[in-house]
């Protein structure tokens, strides 16, 4: 066996592990964030669970930390009442990235992690299983229900050689991305293999492992070695290490193949994770800011390296560099060994250790900047900035270029790869542990706390207009859009639906409302990216019945369906072209769903009919019956 077959087969509760078939596995772990976490503990608490049946829960403070309003407060007093009556660990604001203390804190090898976002599979860098999921999954997960997936297919990425100077494990990831592309991923899991993998440190294999998100892929993993080992020994928990990797004699369903001595510096171009360009080719093209940080590159590595470069130099007058460490273990780190100073000298400006602007909660970037990010998306105006070009790249050309202003190759830099691996410095101080006394605790609700939408059940028949036509690759930031404007309403659904697609089409909401609701036409890969259920929940608040597409990304598939929409794909993707926004569709017998997977659609505007099919598991069947999940799980109780 491969080792992600290992770690499933010893979670498998449900189904046979045939790549593709429909399976169900235990999760020992969960985490959430704030800006999923509310919606995922206001789901928690509907299910009338008292205590959280997983090894181990931890809620994060991280995304919405920019606090103008006393919105984002409230979310956060909320979700540590919630922690502490419902047995769930607390991360407070200012203690690091969700995924980047998971790893150090609790990530264990040969465990199950469900995660409420798309960069849960970071931990995954430990041998274990982690995966991203919408809030209402991992509120299930909490409530000891097994997790539904397809078994992926399990894809080797066999590594062999060694990164030069200068180039990044980033720089993996992103031929892996030049390769594979945004959509390669979807229904695999990548699984890291070869010599290569001994030479990567834990925080190296979580930027690709992070990464890989950007992939479409359920995960990607890295084996539990030596390597893994010493790691946790620095965290002060080596016994929670064990050693795990794939069968000698393992099989895949497919290769892919890097040769890490190879490797050039790349970055990935505006608005695409997978427009791959080698910096040798962009060499001179003037910056406007540098941003170092996010769940893929904040970690103590990553960080160092950017001080060895900067190192007695100056960010170029017209630069505005950022960095945010990844959490708050590694701020006390840099701050001790003192390259916090040099990043200070050098005319850094410190953020807290949050997601910060990968986010857009701030530091958008000036109109028409060139923003260089460590970060992992750059997806059409998530930097807050429409008009500005974000390019993801390594921490190491992210620092040089901070110096000279233009795009520059860090393989032609001199400064020194060495660095002192010393110990952590663990405090857990900032990580609160659950009441003692549960029954006592109040659950804070201000009034940003509104609760949670409902919706009716199906309908056998779904007769509606194309409310928006969508082209290929539309992201989730797209649909539920982010940035300190509107993050501060994830617990608002009614305010949140005022923003869909306000990047897109003016005043979505307004032609949802006059038109009763309606069905969106989409592309390829329709809503890649984050796991923000947000992103369903808010078109079924608006009363989106249906969306037809030419193809789903994973996460927000399973949202739909969470939340009462259908998901449909055109049998015949020709068809795509004979819709146009407005025209008004009549998907029939929907009830039928338990037979068929094929639904007949009538275009009463243009005057024909065509197919679209449904991959739908049985219970995801009755969910859209019941008109989603919480309907479903309500109606069972
Ligand atoms: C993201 O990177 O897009 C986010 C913000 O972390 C999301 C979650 C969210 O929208 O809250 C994700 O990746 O799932
Ligand atoms: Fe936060 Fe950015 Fe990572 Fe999402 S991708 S969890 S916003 S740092």
């Amino acid at each position: 066996m491969n080792l992600t077959q290992k770690i499933i087969k010893n979670h498998l509760v449900k189904g046979e592990m045939v790549a593709k078939a429909p399976i169900e596995i235990v999760m020992d772990q969960t985490l959430t964030q704030d800006a999923t976490g509310t919606m995922a503990y206001m789901q928690f608490e509907a299910m009338g669970v008292s205590q959280v049946k997983t090894e181990l829960s931890v809620s994060y403070v991280d995304h919405n930390t920019l606090q103008s309003g006393f919105m984002n407060a409230d979310d956060h007093a909320y979700l540590q009442s919630v922690a502490s009556k419902h047995g769930v660990y607390f991360s407070k604001p200012g203690n690091g990235i969700c995924h980047q203390v998971h790893l150090e804190r609790f990530a264990k090898p040969g465990k199950t992690l469900i995660g409420s976002d798309s960069h849960t599979p970071t931990s995954s860098a430990m041998g274990c299983i982690a995966i991203g999921a919408g809030g209402l999954d991992v509120a299930k997960a909490m409530a000891g229900i097994p997790y539904r997936l397809t078994m992926p297919e399990v894809i080797e990425v066999r590594l062999s050689g060694k990164l030069q100077h200068g180039v990044s494990s980033k720089d993996i990831i992103l031929e892996v991305l030049r390769q594979q592309t945004v959509k390669g991923g979807v229904g695999r899991v990548y699984e890291y293999t070869g010599e290569g993998v001994k030479s990567l440190s834990v925080y190296q294999r979580a930027t690709i492992t992070n990464m890989g998100a950007e992939l479409g892929a359920t995960t990607s993993i890295f084996p539990s070695d030596e390597i893994t080992k010493e790691f946790l020994a620095r965290q002060n928990r080596v016994e929670d290490w064990m050693e795990l990797g794939p069968d000698a004699d393992a099989t895949y369903d497919g290769l892919v193949e890097v040769n890490l001595s190879e490797l050039k510096p790349m970055a990935a171009c505006p608005n695409s994770p997978d427009a791959i360009e080698y910096i040798e080719n962009l060499e001179g093209k003037k910056v406007d800011q540098v941003a170092i940080g996010s769940c893929t590159n904040s970690g103590y590595e990553d960080l160092m390296k950017a001080a060895q470069i900067l190192d007695g130099k100056t960010v170029a007058p017209t630069v505005s560099l950022v960095i945010s460490p990844g959490s708050r273990q590694v701020m006390m780190k840099l701050i001790e060994n003192g390259a916090m100073s040099i990043f200070v000298k050098a005319g850094a400006r410190i953020l807290e250790c949050t997601c910060g602007p990968c986010i857009g909660m701030g530091q958008s970037p000036k109109s028409d900047g060139v923003s260089l990010r460590t970060f992992n998306r750059n997806f059409y105006g998530r930097s807050g900035t429409l008009s500005a070009g974000v390019y993801l790249v390594s921490p190491e050309v992210a620092a040089a270029s901070a110096i000279t202003g233009v795009f520059t190759d860090p393989t032609k830099v001199d400064y020194s790869d060495d660095f002192a691996k010393e110990v952590s410095m663990v405090d857990d101080s900032m990580i609160i542990a659950p009441s003692k006394t549960p029954e006592e605790v109040e659950i804070v609700r201000g009034p940003n706390i509104k609760p949670l939408p409902t919706n009716d059940a199906m309908s056998n028949t779904i007769d509606k207009k194309v409310v928006i036509k969508l082209e290929d690759n539309i992201t989730t930031d797209h649909i539920a859009p982010a940035g300190a404007k509107v993050l501060p309403y994830r617990s608002n659904i009614e305010k949140l639906s005022t923003f869909v697609f306000e990047n897109n089409i003016e005043h979505f909401d307004e032609i949802c409302k006059s038109n009763g609701g309606g069905i969106i036409v989409a592309g390829e890969n329709y809503g890649q990216g984050s796991s923000r259920e947000h992103a369903a929940l808010a078109p079924m608040y608006l009363g989106v019945k249906a969306v037809i597409a030419k193809s789903f990304a994973r996460i927000h598939k399973a949202n739909l369906v969470n939340f009462g929409i259908i998901p449909c794909e055109f049998a015949d993707k020709a068809d795509y072209d004979r819709i146009d926004f407005m025209d008004e569709l009549v998907i029939a017998d929907t009830y039928n769903l338990e037979n068929t997977s094929t639904l007949v659609v009538e275009n009463k505007t243009k005057g024909f009919t065509f197919n679209v099919n449904t991959v739908l598991s049985e219970e995801d069947v009755k969910i859209l019956e019941a008109g989603g999940a919480l309907n479903f799980i309500r109606n069972q109780q």
